[in-house]
């Protein structure tokens, strides 16, 4: 008998440590318009203009560039304790931590290394946050309206995608080869494309955080203002339409390195019989609708993760590569 699952919410907040504090509120508050929520001498944390809770990203001075943990929100108290034995009986590191212990404006929570090595945090309360949507007058930069999903990367796709099934994850979209291979998936508990999606590659690392804009036009903006201030280099992929999920995007690099995707204009996924979609390796649209190719640096370069106690986490190297799959044969895509 397997234990019951916790009910995930949704992917409610990261934490990343950067190595210069001022350099990051730079990129991610002034740039793309973070709000910046509460803020103590090592640590900066900041929320979208959409979101009621406390924070939905958390910056922290570190010694190296890093994923400290990924946290999603459980529907009710209960839920955190069984997120604890779920992983528990998995044999997985855990750590339960008081309201008070942990990060800032959250509750009862607990920590666990998953199967796939990635920190990750499950808890249920957390702090409100003050009505901004309609704050236009403190709208900056990209805009930013919330948290939309994390992208990680792995070596072992089926682990990763059984893993979340286990959890309770839908999967709305995957990337298969022609017997069937998963290169990659999409997988929600809100009713969007994703909460967490999948990039196979050397893991655990974190490949990007996918931040939600209302429009297409505030990713565009986004690019204008990094080339306006000649702060173009931060512009690593797009702007484009992804085939999956059919999201207009962006992908920007923090002054770390951390990757971030400005991202809008998904689709509904809450229907009980939503059905997968499934794209084929070689379909040239699928990452990129108009044909445009990934560039090298966005499937190979990631942020490393730390473990419990914030020792690096080694990584293993994958067992597919998609970066290294030749589309069409005729050498048109
Ligand atoms: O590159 S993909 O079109 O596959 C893609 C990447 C789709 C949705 C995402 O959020 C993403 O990061
Ligand atoms: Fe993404
Ligand atoms: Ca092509």
């Amino acid at each position: 008998m397997s234990t019951p699952a916790p009910d995930v919410v949704r992917s409610a907040y990261a934490q990343l440590a950067v190595t210069d504090l001022a350099k990051a509120r730079w990129f991610w508050v002034d740039m793309l318009g973070f709000h910046v929520q509460y803020e103590n001498a090592d640590s900066l944390y900041l929320r979208g203009t959409d979101e009621l809770t406390h924070h939905s990203l958390v910056l922290r001075k570190g010694d190296i560039a890093a994923l400290d943990h990924l946290s999603y929100r459980v529907r009710t108290t209960e839920d955190v304790d069984k997120a604890e034995k779920f992983f528990t009986e998995l044999g997985r590191p855990v750590k339960r931590l008081k309201k008070g212990e942990g990060t800032v404006g959250v509750g009862d929570a607990v920590r666990v290394v998953d199967p796939l090595g990635f920190p990750v945090e499950f808890f249920h309360e957390i702090e409100r946050g003050e009505r901004l949507i309609q704050r236009y007058d403190l709208h900056r930069g990209a805009q930013i309206a919330r948290l939309d999903h994390f992208n990680i990367c792995t070596p072992d796709i089926p682990a990763a995608y059984a893993h979340y099934r286990s959890l309770g994850f839908g999967c709305s979209e995957t990337i298969e080869g022609d017997e069937h291979e998963l290169y990659a998936a999409w997988m929600y508990r809100k009713q969007t494309v994703h909460d967490v999606a999948f990039t196979g590659g050397a893991g655990p690392r974190l490949h990007h955080l996918g931040v939600a804009t209302h429009e297409s036009h505030q990713v565009l903006r986004t690019a204008d203002i990094f080339g306006a201030l000649h702060e173009e280099k931060h512009i690593e992929r797009g702007p484009g339409r992804h085939g999956v999920s059919n999201a207009f995007y962006v992908y920007l690099r923090d002054p770390d390195g951390h990757r971030v995707e400005i991202y809008t204009s998904d689709y509904y996924t809450g229907d009980p019989d939503h059905e997968t979609y499934r794209w084929n390796v070689h379909d040239d649209r699928r990452r990129d609708f108009w044909g445009n190719a990934v560039i090298e640096s966005w499937y190979k370069e990631a942020t490393p993760v730390l473990d419990l106690d914030g020792r690096q986490q080694p990584v293993s190297s994958s067992l597919l590569d998609e970066s290294a799959v030749q589309v069409g044969a005729d050498g048109l895509g």
